[in-house]
């Protein structure tokens, strides 16, 4: 549970964002206002540096959640109305009101200040709430707490791919792009640390012979995932595959080219999502789906398309937790002779005696020191 408590949060800006001048008039509407001024009013100091360190304070609440700092500012909500973000284009998210109107939204600049960490402030998934500048455009005033954030680094900074989000479908092809189980792991590890429950599809059967899969597949099933053998193209289980997504918030991550807007397209007919083939030369996709995109799904629920990740960077993970976050290495740590150990190097290490012993997959525990080593080469990233 997130602790929630009300305190002031102190915000740096930037020397350009300065006022305009007051017109005197401290009484007029708060609805008057030019939206880029609006975040630049009340409470500022000016320290003895000047306008470099102008702070101010905005007051709210802040949550210390899973999802890191979140302010939640105390605005006039009678303004104001709720609003799913379905996706962010630069600058610009298309959001859709409760009833059931889209429309394009700025993000207030305030917001923008509070989240410098993050490479985007507001994501597909976000629930907000949204004041009318125009009957065409609004402002995204504020975000609301988030659950099911599954983020990842990119550039040293905070990338979250999708927030509310109680599922995740990690999908992989069984050929054209060729699978990847170490980027399965990852993804696994993620979904593990942020509480998200993750369910393994492996798309594009129908080029494979499917008793090539067995060791892999029965190895996460051991472990406890879920993993669905589909094909976009032969309808190979697209029925369990709708099941699972009934009625649930389900974001779904993999490769470029894996078939992810194909099995969107096949769960839900007539949804048309842009698909792309893969290239003849490399086997890669070639990133048709560029921005996350919030699918909402007739029979309930709905599925976050994203575009494909060649490779992914944990965020914020510590190299000491990351073999509790391995469901098969995890009964062996407290087995160790040091308490402290790293399964990596130390002697009389009960993960690594498991692997000499063939009790845990050396494919894994590969896995699992390159995440402990937080090897960047290896966690390269293609989403950019
Ligand atoms: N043989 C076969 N091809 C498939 C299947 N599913 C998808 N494809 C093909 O794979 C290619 C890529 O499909 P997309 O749905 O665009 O893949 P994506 O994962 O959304 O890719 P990005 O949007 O680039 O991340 C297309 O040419 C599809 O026709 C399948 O089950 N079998
Ligand atoms: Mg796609
Ligand atoms: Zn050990």
């Amino acid at each position: 549970m997130a602790r929630k408590k009300k305190r002031q949060v102190r915000v740096e800006f930037r020397k350009n964002r300065t006022p305009r001048a007051r017109d005197g008039n401290l009484t007029r509407g708060y609805e008057n206002e030019d939206p880029a001024t609006l975040d630049a009013r009340q409470d500022e100091r000016l320290s003895g540096k000047g306008d470099l360190t102008r702070k101010r304070t905005v007051r709210g609440v802040t949550t210390d959640g899973d999802a890191g700092l979140d302010v939640h500012l105390d605005i006039d909500e009678s303004n104001c109305q709720r609003g799913l973000v379905v996706s962010v284009f630069g600058l610009t998210c298309l959001v859709r009101l409760a009833d059931g109107r889209q429309l394009n939204c700025a993000v207030r600049r305030l917001l923008k200040t509070l989240s410098t960490d993050q490479r985007h402030v507001v994501v597909a998934g976000d629930l907000v709430l949204v004041r009318m500048a125009s009957e065409q455009e609004g402002i995204i005033e504020r975000i609301e707490p988030r659950h099911g954030v599954l983020s990842r680094t990119s550039r040293g900074r905070r990338h979250i791919i999708a927030a509310n989000v109680d599922q995740w479908l990690i999908v992989s092809s069984a050929a054209e792009p060729e699978i990847k189980p170490h980027l399965i792991d990852r993804f696994l590890v993620c979904a593990e640390q942020s509480g998200i429950d993750a369910v393994i599809c492996i798309n594009k059967i129908d080029l494979v012979d499917p008793a090539k899969l067995i060791p892999l597949v029965s190895g996460y099933s051991q472990m406890g995932y879920e993993v669905l053998m589909v094909s976009a193209r032969s309808g190979l289980n697209i029925d369990r595959l709708r099941r699972r997504v009934f009625g649930r918030q389900t974001v779904i991550t993999g490769q470029s080219g894996v078939g992810k807007s194909s099995l969107l397209n096949v769960v839900e007919q007539e949804l048309g999502l842009r698909v792309g083939a893969v290239s003849r030369e490399n086997q890669k996709g070639r990133h048709t789906t560029t921005t996350a995109q919030v699918v909402p799904l007739s029979a309930g629920g709905s599925v976050i398309d994203t575009p494909g990740l060649r490779q992914f960077q944990l965020w914020d993970i510590v190299p000491r937790e990351v073999a509790g976050y391995f469901r098969d290495l995890r009964p062996y740590v407290n087995n160790c002779r040091f308490p402290d150990c790293t399964h990596t190097h130390e002697q009389q290490c009960a993960v690594k005696d498991a692997v000499a012993d063939g009790w845990l997959d050396m494919r894994r525990y590969e896995s699992y020191q390159h995440m402990f080593a937080g090897d960047d080469e290896f966690a390269r990233e293609a989403w950019e």
